[in-house]
């Protein structure tokens, strides 16, 4: 039976069978200080206020069994599957490949490229690296979903604008129906954060849904 979720621009529909959570780069490069966000002159602080809402939104879907993806935005250490145009923007001090104060920036194995503890995946479920910005480039995970029946994704994570928005167009275009929980998910940019869930709930959901964690919460208890 499907679960009517409170949200913008109108209900969503839940399908308890078919939903699965995804949690984009919740990883200490975006969210501590040395890390790659920090190297693109953001003040990495402010994301963490949203680790406690993450972590809960983690817990309901482990305590309901289903299925959870982490993400983590990372880059072999030959740098094979970073484009040179990636590597080249940011500070010109720090790019991604250096050596930061929590490993070398963004890359797969350092523990600047961890999720952060209080998220910190558990056995069985998904984490995948992704090179790009958005969660289905280079990394197979479409597939992967498809195998299991999975054509509802709940998104979480950093930065609303950058990666998570991306990965949710890239699912809408693949035919997912998608909703964002907008207290799980934050922007170096409050701006950018509230425009971007804008974009997401225009013109009738042109690319799905936004609803809050306790909606969510509620609906589903
Ligand atoms: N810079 C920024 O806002 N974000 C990223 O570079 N990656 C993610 O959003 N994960």
């Amino acid at each position: 039976m499907l679960i009517s979720i409170p949200a913008r621009p109108y209900p969503y529909s839940l399908d308890p069978q078919h939903t699965a959570l995804v949690v984009i780069d919740m990883q200490r490069d975006f969210i501590e200080p040395g890390g790659f966000g920090d190297s693109l002159g953001n003040d990495v602080r402010r994301l963490e206020a949203i680790v406690p809402a993450t972590a809960a939104l983690i817990d309901l879907f482990r305590r309901q069994g289903w299925p959870i993806v982490h993400t983590r935005e990372a880059h072999q250490p030959d740098l094979s599957d970073c484009p040179p145009a990636k590597r080249a923007r940011g500070k010109p001090g720090l790019r991604i490949g250096d050596e930061g104060s929590m490993g070398r920036i963004l890359i797969a194995g350092e523990p600047g490229n961890q999720i952060v503890d209080a998220l910190a995946p558990r056995e069985g479920e998904i984490v995948i690296d992704k090179p790009g910005k958005g969660m289905f480039h280079a990394t197979g995970i479409n597939e992967r979903l498809r195998e299991t029946g999975i054509t509802h994704l709940v998104f979480a994570g950093v930065t609303t604008e950058v990666c998570v928005q991306t990965s949710m167009r890239e699912a809408n275009d693949r035919g997912y129906e998608c909703l964002l929980v907008e207290d799980a998910t934050e922007s170096y940019f409050p701006a950018f954060k509230a425009a971007t869930i804008e974009m997401i709930v225009a013109q009738g959901g042109i690319v799905g849904w936004v609803a809050t964690l306790s909606a969510l919460v509620h609906a589903v208890a």
